[in-house]
């Protein structure tokens, strides 16, 4: 009966849920709230906030106590109940108790539990950790000084995977996705003075989650992205997106939503540089749209990318953003960028620092890593698997690096569970919430390599519907896979039809074929739609020289890039790729004891950082197109 309850408050729960961050997505006016995403959280927290960085905020990061829970000790009592969801709610690790006196039995203790530095993986802080999937209980204690009329909102900037969220005892809420932001409105919850917020992070996979049990990376845990405690006036701007309309250079669409209205406001929104200045109302649910015509303006471009600075100004509350303007459209099989065609010189990347292992820990390791992509003469990057964070996109931004934004929604996901495709459709809706307001990002992916099915069919159908409804300004993908027949290698997806770019990753030399007879395969692509490799490439051990024909060689993957520019330019809709991928990186999947050793290594550069022979490779290949496409 409780099990029964609780299914019924979270399937509603996640239907309202569902519907409001639709409509927040796609501009449309909502209520100030939003649930949280589980049903024993009874807490709301608002939309989530634009532009986090820009607002007034203190940093929760530094070094927090955990314990590690295997048996989940800190949440379930004994009969398997959870301690939260008890009559008094206490019982459990959030609890943080001390012994009273010498007769108290408390079997934890923060304080005396060792420290990790947050952000950051658990696996990459601690040996015992390297392999460690479960629960994590995380500790900080913090002063605040609250004041009234002021609304604050704790704000994660990614937990993998699932985390429960509990403020000097009490539950704020939980939230399950490993790689978008979630925030919880502490407004009255603070104390003055000390505080202590304790999460506790759980990175076990299963099969129904997003994304699945199976996938070809390492499955870091713990707080990996910041955290923050925000600051906002009590009314305040929630949400904006500012960019050119779809296809058109000369106006700017978009809207500004207000929190905590109870009437119409004026907003102002400058961009002093480019000549603009505009009011506008709100309407009684605190949103106003915007349209604004440009008459000059220099358009973001990988060239030049221009930054503008944005003020938004309403009801007491102002935030400044930096935002590039252009257009992105696809015609026949061209890719539009401004208007002009243009070739995607691309990437693929993890969130992974290769030198030292785990997740990007700031802005040098995202730095390091859109450096080595520049350094390619890449333009553009495909951000895999999963949403990379914030800053890397803004860096993304104010570096020139076109991007292509994922979802994991990887391999075989559990296409028939609505669960599960609430979920998706959640993390995309996040995802795009996000950062919507970066020029950098030109497309939404919905996924990688799901196998057609007619199940897989009316997800990812859905999918892009989602995609679509909630940004019609930037192309939407896929990576799809390919058959092959005899010598031909084909792309056909009823999928493809919904999508802008025929988008597929093919391995050819490496899972089929070999570097002597690749090129006896030609492609057959039947869609009149731009074609961008989202995927090829081949194992390579830095340092370990042979020939052309001998696996995991420097020359083995060298002679495969030389060749898949051989099949790939004899597509006449050629008009982009990411081969797989600039760095080696970690993979529990990779198992051979002395090539790999846990190490995916199609890298172009190596787990020291040493460029291999294919980096050279396809940076000349690079060159070459550029001056096709000036
Ligand atoms: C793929 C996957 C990617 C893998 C890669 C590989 O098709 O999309 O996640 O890492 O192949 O190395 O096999």
């Amino acid at each position: 009966m409780q099990g029964l309850r609780t299914w019924l408050g979270s399937a509603v729960c996640y239907v309202v849920f569902a519907v409001l961050s639709h409509m927040a997505a796609s501009g449309i006016a909502f209520a100030q709230t939003r649930p949280t995403a589980t049903a024993e959280a009874q807490t709301v927290a608002p939309a989530l906030l634009q532009n986090i960085y820009g607002r007034s905020h203190t940093s929760l990061n530094g070094r927090w106590n955990y314990i590690i829970d295997p048996y989940e000790m800190g949440y379930y009592d004994y009969r398997r109940m959870p301690f939260d969801e008890s009559a008094t709610g206490k019982g459990g690790f959030y609890d943080d108790r001390a012994p009273k006196d010498k007769n108290d039995w408390v079997e934890y203790n923060f304080d005396l539990s060792p420290t990790m530095k947050i952000p950051g993986d658990w696996n990459s802080q601690a040996e015992k950790l390297q392999l460690y999937e479960g629960t994590i209980w995380l500790r900080q204690v913090f002063d605040a000084e609250p004041k009234a009329g002021k609304n604050y909102f704790l704000y994660f900037g990614a937990v993998n995977y699932e985390a429960h969220v509990y403020l000097n005892g009490k539950k704020l809420g939980s939230h399950k996705g490993g790689f978008t932001p979630f925030q919880f409105d502490v407004t009255g919850k603070l104390n003055k003075g000390k505080n202590f917020v304790i999460v506790k992070a759980d990175n076990t996979r299963h099969q129904h989650e997003i994304p699945t049990v199976n996938t070809d990376w390492w499955n870091y845990g713990g707080i990996t992205r910041d955290v923050l405690l925000a600051e906002l006036p009590a009314t305040y701007i929630n949400d904006y997106k500012i960019q050119l309309a779809k296809g058109n250079l000369k106006r700017i669409e978009g809207f500004v939503q207000l929190a905590g209205v109870r009437k119409p406001e004026e907003i102002k929104i400058n961009i002093a540089e480019a000549g603009i200045s505009t009011t506008v109302k709100t309407d009684a649910n605190g949103r106003a749209a915007i349209s604004i015509p440009v008459e000059k303006m220099t358009y973001w471009s990988p060239e030049n990318p221009k930054l503008y600075k944005v003020d938004i100004a309403a009801a007491g509350d102002s935030v400044s953003d930096r935002i590039g303007f252009r257009t992105i459209e696809t015609r026949g099989q061209d890719i539009l960028l401004n208007g002009k065609s243009i070739f995607l010189r691309g990437i693929s990347l993890h969130d992974e620092n290769p030198l030292i292992v785990g997740r990007l820990r700031g802005q040098a390791d995202m730095r390091m890593m859109l450096q080595w992509a520049k350094e390619l003469n890449s333009n553009y990057v495909r951000l895999a698997h999963y949403p990379h964070s914030e800053e890397m996109l803004r860096l993304a931004d104010e570096m020139g690096l076109l991007v292509w934004a994922e979802v994991p929604v990887y391999w075989t996901i559990s296409w028939t569970n609505p669960d599960t495709y609430q979920n998706a459709s959640q993390q995309l809706t996040d995802l795009m919430l996000r950062d919507k307001n970066r020029a950098s990002v030109i497309i939404w992916s919905i996924g990688n390599e799901t196998p057609v099915s007619d199940a897989r069919n009316v997800f990812m159908g859905k999918l892009a519907a989602t995609a679509r409804n909630n940004d019609d300004t930037r192309l939407v993908a896929a990576a799809l896979e390919v058959h092959r027949e005899g010598h031909d290698v084909i792309v056909e997806d009823p999928l493809a039809d919904k999508l802008d770019l025929v988008s597929f990753n093919e391995y050819a030399g490496w899972y089929w074929s070999n570097t002597k007879e690749m090129l006896d395969y030609r492609f057959k692509i039947k869609y009149n739609k731009p074609v961008v490799i989202t995927e090829f490439g081949a194992d390579a051990l830095a340092g370990y020289h042979a020939d052309g024909d001998t696996r995991w060689s420097e020359e083995y993957q060298d002679v495969l890039y030389q060749k898949q520019f051989k099949m790939l330019t004899a597509m006449p809709g050629l008009r982009g790729m990411t081969p797989w991928i600039l760095v080696d990186f970690r993979s529990p999947r990779r198992q051979h004891p002395y090539f790999q050793d846990f190490w995916n290594r199609k890298g172009l550069i190596s787990d020291s950082g040493k460029k291999k022979k294919a980096f050279f490779t396809l940076k000349n290949f690079y060159d070459d197109v550029q001056k096709k496409y000036q």
